[in-house]
C-alpha cells in the first residue's frame, strides 16, 4: 500500500528519508523536533546550521546521521492562528516540497511526522486531511511507499476513524 499509517517513534524507522516538524531556525526544539535531534547526534545540528534557516512551507534536507533513516527532511508547518492566514496552502505545501525532495534525492520510502499538529496547534483532525489529501495528490504523479506516523491517542484515533483502511 503506497499510504499507510503507523504509530512508533518516528527516530526508530529504517525508511529512506523522515520528515521532520521544524521551526524556521532549524535548529532543534521540542516534539519531534527534539527526538530528532536527540536521536540523530550534534552532527544533524552541526549541517542545520549550514542551511540558513527555511520558510514556513518549504523543506530542507540533511543526513540522517546516527538515525537508522538516510536523510531527515525538515519542513516548517504553519502555526495555526484560525485558519484564515493561509495555513492549509502552507501545510499543503509542507507536504508537497518534502515529497518532492525526496523524489529528487531517490527516496522509494519516507514516512511523515503529523505536521503542525502539536506545539503549532492545527487541528488535529484537519491537519490529518490535509496529509492525507496532498500525499494522495502527490502518489497519482510517481510511486513511493509513504508513511504517516500518528503518534499521540488523538491523532491515531482520528486515523482510525477516518480512514481505516490506511491502518
Ligand atoms: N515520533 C513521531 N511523532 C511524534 C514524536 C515522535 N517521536 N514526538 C511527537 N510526535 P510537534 P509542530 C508527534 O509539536 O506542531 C518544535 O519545538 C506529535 O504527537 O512536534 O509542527 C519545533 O522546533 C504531533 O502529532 O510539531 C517547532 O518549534 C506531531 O508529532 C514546533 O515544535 C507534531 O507535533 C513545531 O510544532
Amino acid at each position: 500500500m503506497p499510504l499507510k499509517f503507523i504509530r512508533e517513534d518516528i527516530t526508530t524507522l529504517k525508511v529512506d528519508a523522515i520528515v521532520n516538524a521544524a521551526n524556521t531556525s532549524l535548529l532543534g526544539g521540542g516534539g519531534v523536533d527534539g527526538c530528532i535531534h536527540r536521536a540523530a547526534g550534534p552532527e544533524l545540528l552541526a549541517e542545520c546550521r549550514t542551511l540558513g534557516g527555511c520558510a514556513t512551507g518549504g523543506a530542507k534536507i540533511t543526513k540522517g546521521y546516527r538515525l537508522p533513516s538516510k536523510y531527515v527532511i525538515h519542513t516548517v508547518g504553519p502555526v495555526w492562528h484560525g485558519g484564515e492566514h493561509g495555513e492549509r496552502e502552507l501545510l499543503e505545501s509542507c507536504y508537497r516540497t518534502s515529497l518532492d525532495l525526496a523524489a529528487e534525492r531517490g527516496c522509494a520510502s519516507v514516512a511523515f511526522s503529523l505536521i503542525s499538529a502539536g506545539v503549532y496547534g492545527y487541528p488535529k483532525e484537519q491537519a490529518l486531511q490535509v496529509a492525507v489529501d496532498t500525499i494522495r495528490a502527490f502518489l497519482e504523479t510517481r510511486p513511493m511507499e509513504v508513511y504517516l506516523v500518528l503518534f499521540d491517542r488523538e491523532a491515531w484515533a482520528l486515523g482510525q476513524e477516518h480512514y481505516p483502511e490506511l491502518i
